[in-house]
């Protein structure tokens, strides 16, 4: 598995998500650091666990399972602070069902942070790595973006993720795929 730096590897390596928005970002991210994926488009089980790592290892696994080629997953959760970290591992589920309008009406202006977690399995290892941005909710809706991209206004910024130009150059997702980058050149 060894890279050069800012050589793009022919792509051995998948990204599994029935999210095209977050394999686009890490895409980019990604090839940033002179590493290329392949989308692999799948619905995988969640298991019900308040651990994103357990989550996302778990997903991983599965994912291994299903393509038999090294793979990555990723994880996300919104965390409220005043809602005792609300919705976390289960922000899929609270965009689906209250979406943002309903986040705002519970969590205006209030602290969150949004965690992501990469994780890696080629059926021998499995690692994953963690980052966090902090943050807090909006009070609107504001910018056109996926997710929960319109509510959230990172640290020092007044632009909501949906309204920044540089999303990929701060975000969770970004320094997650930082870690697991600087381990997978040297595996
Ligand atoms: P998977 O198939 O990869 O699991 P998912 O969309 O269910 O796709 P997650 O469970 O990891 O992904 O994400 C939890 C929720 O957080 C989900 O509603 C996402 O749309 C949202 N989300 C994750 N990352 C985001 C980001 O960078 N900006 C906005 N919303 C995000």
């Amino acid at each position: 598995m060894k890279v050069g730096v800012g050589m793009p590897q022919s792509s051995d390596l998948y990204f599994a998500s029935s999210n095209k928005h977050k394999y686009q970002e890490a895409k980019k991210i990604l090839q940033s650091f002179g590493i290329d994926v392949t989308f692999y488009k799948i619905e995988l089980e969640e298991i019900q666990s308040d651990s994103l790592s357990e989550i996302a290892s778990r997903k991983a696994a599965m994912a291994f399972g299903k393509l038999g080629k090294p793979v990555i997953v990723e994880d996300d959760g919104l965390f409220v602070d005043s809602l005792g970290g609300f919705p976390g591992p289960y922000s899929s589920y609270v965009f689906r069902t209250i979406g943002n309008k309903g986040m705002l009406s519970l969590a205006k202006n209030c602290p969150a942070k949004f965690v992501s977690v990469i994780s890696f399995s080629d059926g021998n290892i499995s690692k994953s790595f963690e980052a966090k941005i902090d943050g807090k909710i909006s009070t609107g809706i504001r910018g056109d973006g996926w997710g929960y991209d319109p509510i959230f206004v990172p640290h020092k910024s007044k632009k909501t993720f949906a309204e920044l130009e540089n999303k990929n150059d701060i975000s969770h997702r970004y320094k997650a795929l930082k870690k697991f980058a600087s381990w997978y050149k040297l595996e």
